[in-house]
């Protein structure tokens, strides 16, 4: 790096989940730069540190929720079943930064307030809440996309006398056998957290405004042999995983739904159903139920046919059933359906008979139904993609804020950079890939990484994208997600969970075989989309 620049540190990092993680390493320990992260967790970890919630665990299976750049922590892999509990992830985490000697680059604990480029020097101005501010020529955020918690406001929420938790900011210790449990929400959290929670507590009361469309997770013990032919194979798994779409590590399926026969689509949707898997469902089994309304009523069918079958009591059947298409996030749990006929579980319909307000003793429906609860639990999501990114004071070129930026819904250029915002780079921001995200997380770190070896090789001082290149960017990531059904159901892919958030598209949808190409045509003609001023700027 130019070490003309003066400032304190060569690069800043934010976010020790996989993404900073990667990006301290990258930076610091394979290309020599001064880096310094921070964290406003204790400790390393990201999603992993921070959702402790009981049920926590990945639905991207076990091989392939993890780092794929260091061979040696590959092979030292342990697992024992298909998917990965939250402590097993967190485990892993500690472990790689421990074996990478991450955590010494590490401010915990601190939150950054805001970041301010400053155009007479060329560097980011970081401030801190513990009072410190520090210059960096590169700034490199890794907020995470499913990290701002949402916390719907309740009228009288204050007067409860009961324990409020939010999933994605879980305390330890907290027991809930023989409580009266009441959960709100009912998206993947929501189901891992209620089929947790379902056998331990004297009652739960699971409030739910959005029926789902949940198929089992399947997850099943892994034996030896299983683990070792995945080691042993662990190229081509890597090849396969990132030509794929979604990254998950299976191969899509190409044959339709709609040109299938009945009997066709009945078998292989039990294979699925047997096998488990949220997106292996949507994915695996045919290739146009994000894109068919024929196919998708097929597949949505199939689930609502199983809820009838599983769910005893016909009422509770009929409020469990999605009127929706099956367009959101998949969503995968064990026994999920069954939790509903135990006696210690009770369904409000929240969308029919919405929440009131919290009283001192529980949470009362508008028809004046009172739940008397001990705890609840929201498990309601997150202000996913550009949250962490509007909550901080972000400034650019001219004062220009993020929030001002993307007042009209999140832009941002390959998922990474932002018109207006010099030497500044995004793991996981906005227009990014929607897949299993470890490999899309490295993807970008090391495209980032790629980039800032080249203009520093080049002598620039600043970089930024071209408003044409955003822009086009943007539209492309509208048009392939208009291919799909997804803008046509109401969830946090396209911001709709916000109250007042503007609806706009937020991922890359093509999968990530066809978005790292994009990438690497970009640094393949030489960072054309990119501008790249090497003197003192005019101020
Ligand atoms: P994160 O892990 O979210 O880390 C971001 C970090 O940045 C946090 O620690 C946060 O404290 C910190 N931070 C943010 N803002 C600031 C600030 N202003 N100052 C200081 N620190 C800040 N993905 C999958 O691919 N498969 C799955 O099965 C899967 N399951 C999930 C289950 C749950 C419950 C959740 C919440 C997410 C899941 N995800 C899953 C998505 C998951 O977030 C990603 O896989 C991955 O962990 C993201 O890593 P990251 O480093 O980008 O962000
Ligand atoms: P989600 O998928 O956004 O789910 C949140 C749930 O909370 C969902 O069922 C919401 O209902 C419900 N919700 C939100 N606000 C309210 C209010 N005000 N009242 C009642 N119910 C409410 O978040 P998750 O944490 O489950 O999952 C997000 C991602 O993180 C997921 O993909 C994982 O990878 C981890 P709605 O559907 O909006 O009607």
């Amino acid at each position: 790096i130019t070490k003309t620049s003066g400032a304190d540190y060569d690069a800043v990092v934010i976010g020790a989940g996989f993404g900073g993680l990667y990006a301290v390493h990258k930076l610091r320990n394979e290309q020599g730069l001064n880096v310094r992260g921070y964290d406003s967790a204790s400790d390393v970890g990201g999603t992993w540190w921070w959702n402790r919630y009981p049920g926590a665990l990945s639905d991207t299976e076990s091989y392939v929720y993890r780092y794929s750049f260091d061979k040696e922590l590959l092979q030292k892999g342990r697992w024992k079943t298909r998917y990965l509990t939250q402590p097993e992830i967190l485990e892993y985490m500690n472990e790689v930064a421990d074996h990478l000697d991450l955590r010494r680059s590490y401010k915990f604990d601190t939150k950054v307030d805001g970041a301010h480029y400053n155009e007479k020097t060329g560097l980011w101005n970081v401030i801190t809440d513990s009072g410190e501010t520090v210059t960096a020529k590169y700034l490199v955020t890794g907020l995470g996309l499913l990290s701002a918690t949402n916390v719907p406001k309740f009228k009288g929420i204050d007067d409860f006398k009961g324990r409020i938790l939010h999933t994605g900011a879980w305390p330890d210790g907290v027991d809930l056998s023989n409580k009266r449990v009441g959960i709100i929400g009912t998206g993947s959290t929501g189901v891992q957290v209620i089929t947790a929670t379902a056998p331990v507590a004297k009652h739960l009361t699971v409030f739910q405004r959005s029926a789902q469309y949940v198929v089992p997770i399947g997850n099943t013990p892994q034996d030896d042999a299983t683990i070792a032919e995945q080691k042993a194979n662990y190229d081509s798994i890597w090849n396969q995983v990132k030509n794929s779409v979604v990254a998950f590590g299976f191969e899509e399926s190409v044959k339709p739904a709609e040109t299938a026969s009945p009997e066709e689509r009945e078998r292989v949707f039990e294979a699925a159903w047997q096998r488990g898997g949220g997106f292996y469902f949507m994915f695996g089994t045919f290739c146009d139920i994000a894109t068919s309304q024929v196919a998708n009523d097929a597949a949505a069918d199939f689930i609502k046919g199983k809820i009838k079958k599983i769910v005893k009591d016909p009422k509770v059947a009929e409020k469990l059933t999605p009127k929706d298409l099956y367009a959101k996030r998949p969503l995968c749990g064990n026994n999920y359906y069954e939790v509903y006929n135990r006696d210690n579980v009770t369904l409000a319909d929240v969308k029919a008979d919405p929440i009131a307000e919290f009283t001192p003793n529980g949470i009362r429906l508008e028809s004046g139904e009172e739940h008397e609860l001990d705890i609840v639990i929201f498990a309601t999501g997150f202000d996913a993609v550009d949250g962490n990114y509007v909550k901080m004071d972000l400034r650019g070129r001219g004062g220009v804020t993020m929030r001002d930026t993307w007042k009209e819904g999140p832009l941002g250029y390959l998922g990474m950079m932002e018109v207006d915002f010099p030497n500044f780079f995004m793991i996981l921001g906005p227009n990014g890939p929607f897949t299993n995200l470890p490999p899309s997380i490295e993807t970008q770190v090391e495209w980032i990484a790629d980039t800032i070896c080249t203009v520093e090789e080049e002598g620039v001082r600043n970089v930024e994208p071209t408003v044409e290149a955003r822009d086009a960017w943007v539209r492309t990531c509208r048009e392939i997600a208009d291919m799909t059904l997804f803008p046509k159901a109401e969830s946090w892919i396209f911001g709709a969970n916000i109250p007042g958030k503007k609806n706009a598209v937020m991922f890359y949808m093509a999968g990530i075989g066809n978005y790292r190409n994009a990438i690497n045509a970009v640094k393949e003609e030489g960072y054309t989309s990119l501008i790249r001023n090497r003197t003192a700027e005019k101020v």
